[in-house]
């Protein structure tokens, strides 16, 4: 397929559902032949990042990072699917300034609700006060205040989020 390169950006807390999300997106633009990275920070955090902790600071200089190789794959037309909890608006939106083609999804869950998921059972452990600085429990997570797509994990269908991403990228042009 021909397309335009843009950087799709899932941010929310974790067990949120963004790697849920970009994983079933990236089937669907696979099968339609796109040029496409997946850059999640879970795994960032192994090589391009690996050495940074969860501090304001170094948080902040992850998501720099992974803007910056974001950046290099979106101008060279590569649909770029970055997955991090990116808490921190500022630094969301230079990354979006520097990117331009770029589209904010939120992925929305209570905290209650993916506390309740702890899939990982990190919350479990940041409660007890083995993980500090744990987003949404001992550290702050800033919500978008307009991202170009909501997806509200507790309510709607997986289908459903996949669908609402994929209809954004063709109604701005990007498929
Ligand atoms: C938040 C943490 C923490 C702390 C480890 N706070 O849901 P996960 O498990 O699989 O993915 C999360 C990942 C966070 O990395 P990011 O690069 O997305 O974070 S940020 O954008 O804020 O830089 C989570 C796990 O690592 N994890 N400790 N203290 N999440």
């Amino acid at each position: 397929m021909n397309h335009r390169g843009v950087t799709i950006w899932f941010t929310g807390l974790s067990g949120a559902g963004k790697t849920t999300i970009t994983q079933a997106l990236e089937k669907k633009l696979r099968a339609a032949d796109v040029k496409l990275e997946v850059l999640d920070g879970d795994i960032v955090r192994t090589n391009l990042t690996k050495g940074l902790g969860f501090s304001k600071e170094d948080r902040d200089e992850n998501i720099r990072r992974i803007g910056f190789v974001s950046h290099l794959l979106t101008r060279n037309g590569v649909i770029v699917l970055v997955s991090a909890i990116s808490p921190y608006r500022a630094i969301r939106e230079e990354v979006r300034q520097r990117i331009g083609d770029f589209v904010e999804v939120f992925v929305n869950a209570p905290l209650a609700v993916c506390e309740e998921r702890d899939v990982k059972g990190l919350y479990k452990r940041a409660r007890s006060g083995e993980i500090k600085q744990f987003t949404g429990i001992s550290d702050p997570y800033e919500p978008p205040t307009k991202p170009e797509i909501e997806c509200r994990t507790d309510l709607e269908e997986l289908s459903e989020s996949v669908d609402k991403v994929w209809n954004k990228l063709v109604e701005m042009g990007y498929l």
